[in-house]
């Protein structure tokens, strides 16, 4: 077994997916950069390089959530000579750590898959809120893999402002779900020994908003200055988003990076029965109010607002419950919305094929007059 591959996390899982494929021409492989058009991979005995998605794979996935991403296991075609080697196939994700993507969508966005531990980055400065860090948290629970918070910058922070910051942190979670850690990314200060020796083929993800030193840390880890950082200017917002593009980074010691990105937004992806499920507690109280068609707002013997009353439940929960039917209107919108859009685009595409069918069948017709019918024999 080869030594990269391991050091990149593969296992005999990986082995045996890979083996299923039946293919002995193609090789497996890690993505660890994606363009806009193109995916670079890390394999045995290549390093480094570049493929392309095989247009099959691309037109099977039914959304942008199921196309390989950094992270993935792939199986690679090394294809004719003098062309890019294509991604045949993705191997079964261990899991993925996703966020809403940002604006009026409602689809998912995968920001690494087969992800061991999620390294959220804050400082107690400007970027620090609890809210998004609670959502972070969430999405974090719903991968499976372990939670990491830093709070960075503790060499130019007050030490109380850094130990409010990291209780209240370990305050939104359960103890077991999360750790927390004061630290200087630039000092190494502070790092648990868990992060300063990522073990062999463990992969950790580093998300956090732009500026909190994500690609600090990874130089720091790295032990050189492969990833670009800058300056912030809190006025200008000058030097935000330092890092364009996510990158798989493997460690000299074998455990594996993803430095991301900042992140302006963490919205949760989700779906109706979901939202509902956060409400079930909610929904059994329900039952015990006295009128069955009971709006919770203003009958007698209502008792989610007998709960309210107690103190029970919270008046920001309460208000939420409330707004739950016409949060999953409108996420349902979106869901509708989406489906036609990719309806239209699937029809404009299939347009385009047929056109340019039609369009080599006439220049066929035209260089060879003799043979009459080929259209069914094209493509
Ligand atoms: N004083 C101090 N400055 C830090 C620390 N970590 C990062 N910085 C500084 O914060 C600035 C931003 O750091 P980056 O590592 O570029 O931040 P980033 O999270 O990668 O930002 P994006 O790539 O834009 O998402 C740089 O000037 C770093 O030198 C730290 O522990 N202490
Ligand atoms: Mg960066
Ligand atoms: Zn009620």
């Amino acid at each position: 077994m080869s030594s990269l591959l391991q050091n990149l996390g593969w296992t005999l899982t990986e082995q045996k997916a890979f083996h299923g494929l039946g293919q002995t021409g193609w090789y497996p492989a890690r993505i660890c950069r994606e363009t806009k058009i193109n995916y670079s991979v890390l394999a045995e005995g290549k390093g480094e390089h570049e493929v392309v998605l095989a247009g099959k794979l691309w037109h099977e996935a039914a959304t942008d959530a199921e196309l390989p991403t950094v992270g993935d296991w792939v199986a690679v075609d090394p294809g004719e000579d003098g062309q890019l080697p294509v991604i045949r196939a993705m191997l079964p994700r261990r899991n993925r750590f996703s966020r809403k993507i940002p604006g009026r969508s409602c689809a998912e966005q995968v920001i690494g898959a087969n992800i061991d531990c999620v390294l959220v980055v804050t400082d107690a400065l400007a970027d620090f809120n609890p809210k998004r860090l609670e959502r972070y948290l969430t999405l974090i629970r719903k991968s499976g893999a372990r939670a990491v918070v830093l709070v960075n910058k503790a060499d130019m922070t007050p030490p109380e402002q850094m130990s409010n910051a990291c209780q209240c942190v370990a305050a939104l979670a359960a103890p077991q779900e999360v750790e927390v850690y004061a630290v200087s990314a630039l000092s190494r200060s502070g790092l648990p020994e868990s992060i300063l020796n990522i073990p062999v083929g463990r992969t950790v993800l580093v998300v956090g908003s732009s500026g909190v030193g994500k690609s600090t840390l990874v130089n720091t880890l790295l032990g050189e200055d492969r990833r670009e950082t800058s300056e912030v200017n809190g006025v200008t917002g000058k030097g935000r988003h330092t890092t364009v593009a996510r990158e798989l980074l493997l460690l000299p010691g074998g455990g594996v990076l993803i430095d991301n990105p900042g992140m302006r937004e963490v919205q949760m992806w989700t779906d109706a029965a979901t939202l509902r499920a956060q409400f079930e507690d909610l929904s059994q109280l329900a039952l015990q109010c006295r009128f069955s068609d009971c709006s919770h707002r203003r009958e007698s013997g209502c008792a989610v607002r007998a709960a309210l009353a107690t103190g029970a439940l919270t008046r920001e929960r309460y208000e939420h419950f409330l707004r739950l039917d016409a949060e999953i209107a409108e996420l349902e919108k979106l869901v509708e919305k989406r489906r036609m859009t990719l309806e239209r685009v699937t029809r404009r595409v299939k347009r385009i094929v047929l056109r340019n069918r039609d369009d080599r069948e006439e220049q066929r017709r035209q260089l060879s007059p003799h043979r009459k019918d080929i259209s069914h024999t094209a493509d």
